[in-house]
């Protein structure tokens, strides 16, 4: 755990500005094994690019969701009880125009209390100017909802194409990573990525975690997993981590989990 002083740094730096990177999170050898066993996953299952709930069933994203330096930040965030909702990996290929475009996360996931989550973005590799690493616009947290059009098609890779236009994008902040190293970042925090130019993949795993109390804004089913703490509100059915040998029921159970997040997102959230 990192002493205590500097977990009130980050603390304040994240309340302050909407996110705080170049959180240690693994050694450059424990990423690269980590990528390692992303892209044999992905030698099974095809692309795992925005592939939902990928902790229900793999066993790496599931040990990177819940190293215990990780749940010590997030639990410096939003309090000791913690739920594991989701986690995907965003990936970029080399040389492709895929982008995402500034939004707000919390304007279509459905849910409850904007403080009572934190969404964790871990690289695997390089994560750059160059790559398309994710851009912050500090400060920008504060005011809730912003207006988004939905139906952008120039390379957006989020689900609905929404973007925010007629930004002012000035004081944005370049989220640089370094293999192993993690950003966090609140769900009104308006963010971006650029395309991936540079000759390697740009990998990030995206976890999303909500404190206990939270629920869905919308009458949809949800799951979470409670990875530190109790959860006496039980507001989330109940995913289960996954085996240590991937078996058929859990790749269905995995399925069902990604079409449902999927269903879930919305723009009204
Ligand atoms: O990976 C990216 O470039 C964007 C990710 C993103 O929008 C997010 O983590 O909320």
């Amino acid at each position: 755990m990192e002493p205590r002083s500097d977990r009130l740094a980050l603390t304040e730096t994240y309340w302050q500005n909407g996110f705080v990177h170049g959180v240690p999170a693994l050694s450059p050898a424990q990423a690269a094994e980590h990528r390692r066993l992303l892209e044999e996953a992905e030698e099974r299952f095809g692309s795992l690019h925005y592939r939902d709930k990928v902790h229900t069933a793999l066993r790496s994203p599931y040990e990177l969701a819940t190293m215990p330096a990780v749940l010590d930040v997030v639990e410096a965030l939003i309090g000791p009880d913690i739920l594991l909702y989701n986690s995907t990996f965003i990936i970029k290929e080399p040389g492709t125009e895929t982008k995402v475009n500034w939004h707000q996360d919390l304007t279509y996931w459905g849910l409850a209390d904007a403080d009572a989550q934190v969404s964790m973005w871990l690289a695997l590799a390089p994560a750059t100017a160059e790559s398309g690493a994710m851009m912050m616009l500090p400060g920008s947290h504060v005011n809730g909802a912003v207006e988004h059009q939905t139906g952008s098609d120039d390379g957006n890779l989020l689900l609905l194409g929404q973007q925010i236009v007629d930004l002012d994008t000035s004081t944005s902040s370049l989220c640089a990573l370094e293999p192993g190293e993690a950003s966090f970042h609140h769900g009104w925090t308006i963010h971006s990525s650029q395309p991936n130019t540079s000759n390697d993949r740009r990998i990030g795993l995206n976890v999303q975690y909500l404190a206990a109390h939270n629920a869905m804004a919308l009458d949809v089913p949800a799951s979470a997993m409670v990875v530190r703490g109790t959860d006496t509100h039980r507001n989330f059915a109940v995913d289960e981590p996954p085996p240590l040998t991937l078996d058929d029921d859990t790749v269905i159970r995995w399925r069902e989990g990604d079409e449902q997040m999927k269903a879930n997102f919305t723009q009204d959230g």
